[in-house]
């Protein structure tokens, strides 16, 4: 068998390691980036590392009756794992495809049984984790993983107070000792390296957070930092880039009935937004002319346009339902709403007519109001069909945070200074509570603007204390993504 030195010389080989700048998932700047994907176009490899991993389960004597690799990289490994050692393999799918009714896990197994994960590299712990999860959803025992590349950034300590022991066939210590020994990289890359691990350990035990929290270099990114994370949908860019420069992070909920009074606070607040929401069915005189002239002032202001259309019906309709009617929605608005009832339809029907317009789509994973359904696992699922649409959908609607990946915006509807609700149900909440203490993005304000006896006056106090919750949120909140 293939010894530990040569399988890293030729992981660096076919460039399954890197050295140099690379943006993670949590929008952290890493100086080294793994993508062990390639070894599938390396057969030999594949087996080599397939077996160096079946070793290091017999090394650590686990007993298991399956395997589960974790999605996707994995997948490969644990189906080679498992053909070459005749031990059965289940498959997890990443995405039910209708939500509830579709199997999660495909393969034979009966409760009770004894699983072992398999993954190739491990940060932070987090999607191991998600697979264990699923695995003991569906009854079966999971105690153990084996990893390809353990990167030594708190992953371990995590599963293990999870109760998962992670056996690990190579650590980037030993990566980076080797690859420095033979040349491969030099002293400096090296030094970075160590200090990046050091610097980006992602556990802390409980007992060790109430000390360390206070000392946190980690902090959660800007609205400017996500607005140039890698996998950022265009749109959330611009919102995010308009709202570092503006600093704003307040939507106009223009909820008026004429024309005239929309465009006219478009104008008039324009500066202070970063988004103006419409009810474009509200109007009682609208002309298409409204909608063009609102594009020159979102333009002339820097703000972008949100159709709160809440689009819920099957894809088909809502497709018609997007591009065509009396209001052309999809001609003129940057952003647009969609319930998540009917499925996944409705985000494909949106999205068919919403990617080639370069626009972007929230998907209403939590209400405002009271009584709301939208709760528990309805909201997990909006959570999960935003993943799966990222290149459409790239954020909520919702009351606090749905996701710790960056690349989602929250935008909160409910808010005033004043009130706590009104006498149709809708409840509120402070700017400082929807920004600061649920962790939104976005503070959505109607009646708390449009009600007030000066409505500049009121904008400029909701964005100031918009503004200053995320400041002091910044400047206090830890980084907890993977
Ligand atoms: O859960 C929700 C979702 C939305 S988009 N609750 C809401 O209130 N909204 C919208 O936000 C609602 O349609 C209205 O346009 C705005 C809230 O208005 P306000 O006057 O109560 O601030």
């Amino acid at each position: 068998m293939m010894d530990i030195e040569k399988l890293i010389l030729q992981l660096y080989d076919i460039q399954a390691v890197k050295f140099g700048k690379f943006q993670l998932k949590s929008g952290i700047s890493s100086p080294i980036y793994f993508d062990l994907r390639v070894i599938v176009s390396h057969p030999t490899l594949m087996n080599q590392v397939s077996s160096l991993m079946f070793q290091c389960s017999r090394d650590a004597g686990l007993k298991y009756d399956l395997l589960c690799g974790v999605p996707y990289t994995a997948l490969p490994l644990a189906t080679v794992i498992s053909s070459s050692n005749n031990v059965p393999m289940l498959i997890r799918r990443k995405e039910a495809k209708d939500y509830g009714t579709k199997q999660i896990i495909e393969g034979d197994y009966k409760k009770g049984e004894t699983c072992l994960v398999i993954e190739d590299v491990v940060t932070s712990g987090s999607s191991v984790l998600e697979t264990v999860e699923v695995l003991k959803k569906e009854g079966l025992k999971v105690t153990d993983a084996i990893v390809l590349m353990d990167r030594e950034q708190g992953g371990k300590a995590k599963l293990e107070e999870l109760g998962i022991q992670l056996h690990c066939v190579c650590t980037l210590t030993k990566l980076l000792d080797v690859l420095h020994k033979n040349g491969k990289i030099q002293a400096e890359i090296l030094q970075d390296v160590h200090q990046f691990i050091r610097e980006n350990n992602t556990f802390v035990s409980p007992e060790k957070q109430s000390v360390t929290s206070a000392k946190k270099t980690c902090k959660e990114l800007s609205y400017g930092a996500r607005a140039e994370l890698v996998d950022i949908h265009p749109v959330a860019a611009k919102l995010l880039r308009i709202m570092e420069k503006k600093k704003t992070n307040l939507c106009l909920s223009a909820d008026v009935t004429s024309s005239k009074e929309l465009l006219h606070l478009a104008d008039t607040l324009g500066p202070h937004i970063c988004i103006l929401k419409t009810h474009i069915d509200i109007l009682h005189d609208f002309q298409s002319i409204v909608t063009s002239e609102l594009n020159a002032l979102a333009d002339k202001h820097e703000f972008l346009i949100f159709e709160d259309r809440k689009f819920a019906d099957i894809g088909n309709t809502v497709k018609h339902q997007y591009e065509e009617g009396l209001y052309r929605i999809s001609s003129w608005s940057h952003i647009v709403n969609a319930h998540v009832v009917p499925g996944p339809g409705v985000v494909k029907g949106l999205r068919e007519v919403g990617l080639p317009l370069n626009r972007g789509c929230l998907l209403i994973a939590e209400m405002s109001s009271q009584g709301s359904l939208a709760v528990g696992d309805y909201s997990k699922a909006a959570v999960k069909m935003a993943e799966e649409y990222s290149n459409f959908v790239f954020g909520f609607i919702s009351v606090s945070k749905m996701t710790n990946n960056p690349k989602f915006l929250h935008m909160t509807p409910g808010v005033q200074m004043q009130l706590s609700g009104d006498n149709l149900g809708q409840q509120y909440l402070t700017p400082e509570e929807v920004i600061d203490k649920k962790r939104s993005d976005i503070i959505i304000v109607g009646r708390g603007i449009l009600t007030a006896p000066g409505r500049l006056e009121a904008a400029q106090a909701y964005k100031t204390a918009g503004w200053e919750a995320y400041l002091k949120r910044l400047t206090k909140a830890p980084s907890s993504e993977d």
